[in-house]
């Protein structure tokens, strides 16, 4: 077995380890996967936040199939197909309205160079050609290519590569341990926010071209936005011109029990990154949203000229578009884009039970996400969490770990049983790792 796992390099995974001992999958279907061997696994991550509706959904693989059979590939630039357009059209009646226009990406990681090049290139195409400057927060992820690890703000990350872009600067964080085990969005902390005005003070606002904030942190160990801190940041842009980013990757598509954050919290940015439940994972696809005025400042100029010089060989592809239409179709029947707004409840109740069990230090939950964070062992970080990672597979659960925090976000058809399984599961192993 193990020659045969010689030649892929694998992602974000510790290789070695995991050629010592395999974790493989072979099928999946609604909340489960199933190992080569036949071992049902529960899913309490949607894959990697991306499986909204669960897996193998009927509408998303026939739309798939039949696209596949029908047309392979149409040139994205200068050529359109008619799924393209169909999808536009669906996405923007989900949006919030200011947000009517759409680009399409591969992923979350172009989602948010695609964002952060719009910003730069609208205010140019404004005249204001000295807001180059663009300002993400620390322990921010916005994917891993060199615009989104500059602005992001997780160390592993980034301190291999180099200088990164130049001229970027980053807020503080979110978290703050007056907030530990809030339910929901915490208290304290809406004016974390007004650590923009300092960079403002210090670099001037002329010279910034936007900020960008997932709206609650995912991969870093979820981290949520105090009450009232959007609504700060939105306003502290808007006094200075700023354009705010919202990098809804993993929010977006019902995760918090609404379409999308921005329509949850009623901020809306002016940009707005998605990728994962756009097509429920089963193909890769991102998007941009901006709005009419972000695109109408593109839309001059000599009319046989290409407005932005940017653009994917994939973007819009036939396959991802007739996935991401089977997936609205999907969302729209079964009323999952807010049905993680009535399992909330139960759900906030299961993950804040783990309160009191060994080395559990903070509990944080939104919609249908959750984080437990635990104390590292000493000199050993994130050894504590992928032990009880381990744990949890070998008995059949799937979990997601990010440093010690254990970060849940299911399927969006999560039943109470699969709440009462993984919260058992979990406490179980949570206490072996003690
Ligand atoms: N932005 C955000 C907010 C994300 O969560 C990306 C951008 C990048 O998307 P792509 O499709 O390029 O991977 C993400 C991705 C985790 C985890 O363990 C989360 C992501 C990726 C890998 C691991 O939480 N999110």
């Amino acid at each position: 077995m193990t020659d045969k796992l010689d030649a892929y390099w694998m992602p974000f995974t510790a290789n070695r380890q995991f050629k010592q001992s395999p974790r493989l999958f072979s099928r999946a279907e609604g909340m489960y996967y199933w190992t080569p061997e036949g071992r049902q696994v529960l899913d309490s991550i949607a894959g990697l936040w991306c499986v909204n509706a669960g897996h193998q959904r009927p509408k998303i693989v026939e739309a798939i199939r039949q696209q596949a059979s029908e047309m392979d590939f149409a040139p994205p630039f200068n050529m359109g197909h008619p799924k393209q357009f169909e999808l536009a059209e669906r996405l923007v009646k989900l949006t919030p309205p200011a947000l009517n226009k759409v680009f399409y990406t591969n992923s979350g990681s172009e989602s948010v160079e695609t964002a952060l090049k719009m910003a730069l290139a609208y205010h140019r195409a404004r005249g204001e050609g000295s807001r180059t400057r663009l300002i993400g927060r620390e322990r921010g992820y916005h994917g891993v290519n060199f615009g989104g690890i500059s602005v992001g703000g997780m160390v592993a990350n980034r301190k291999m590569f180099g200088t990164l872009l130049s001229g970027v600067d980053h807020i503080r964080h979110t978290h703050d341990a007056r907030n530990l085990f809030s339910k929901g969005q915490p208290e304290h902390g809406a004016d974390f926010a007004d650590d923009l005005e300092r960079l403002v003070a210090l670099h001037d606002a002329s010279t910034i071209a936007a900020v960008i904030v997932e709206p609650v942190a995912g991969s870093t160990g979820v981290l949520l936005p105090p009450k009232g801190y959007l609504e700060r940041l939105r306003s502290i842009c808007d006094k200075h011109g700023i354009l705010l980013i919202f990098d809804e990757v993993i929010t977006g598509f019902g995760r918090l029990g609404s379409p999308f954050a921005a329509t949850h919290f009623g901020v809306t940015p002016d940009l707005m990154t998605v990728a994962k439940g756009l097509t429920n994972g089963s193909v890769p696809m991102g998007a941009v949203f901006a709005t009419q005025k972000i695109y109408d400042t593109f839309m001059t100029g000599p009319e046989h000229v290409i407005e932005f010089f940017h653009g994917y060989t994939y973007s819009g592809h036939p396959l991802a578009c007739a996935a991401a239409l089977g997936t609205l179709d999907t969302y729209a029947d079964e009323g999952l884009l807010t049905r993680g707004a009535q399992m909330a409840p139960t759900f906030q109740n299961a993950v804040h039970s783990l309160k009191d069990l060994p080395n559990v230090v903070d509990v944080r939950n939104i919609g249908l996400v959750g984080g437990i964070e635990l104390a590292p062992i000493p000199g050993e970080p994130g050894k504590r969490a992928f032990s009880i990672f381990l744990d949890c597979w070998e008995k059949g659960l799937l979990i997601r770990t990010t440093g010690d925090t254990i970060a849940l976000s299911p399927p969006l058809i999560i039943e109470n049983k699969h709440i009462d399984q993984i919260v058992g599961t979990l406490s179980d192993a949570i206490k072996r790792a003690a």
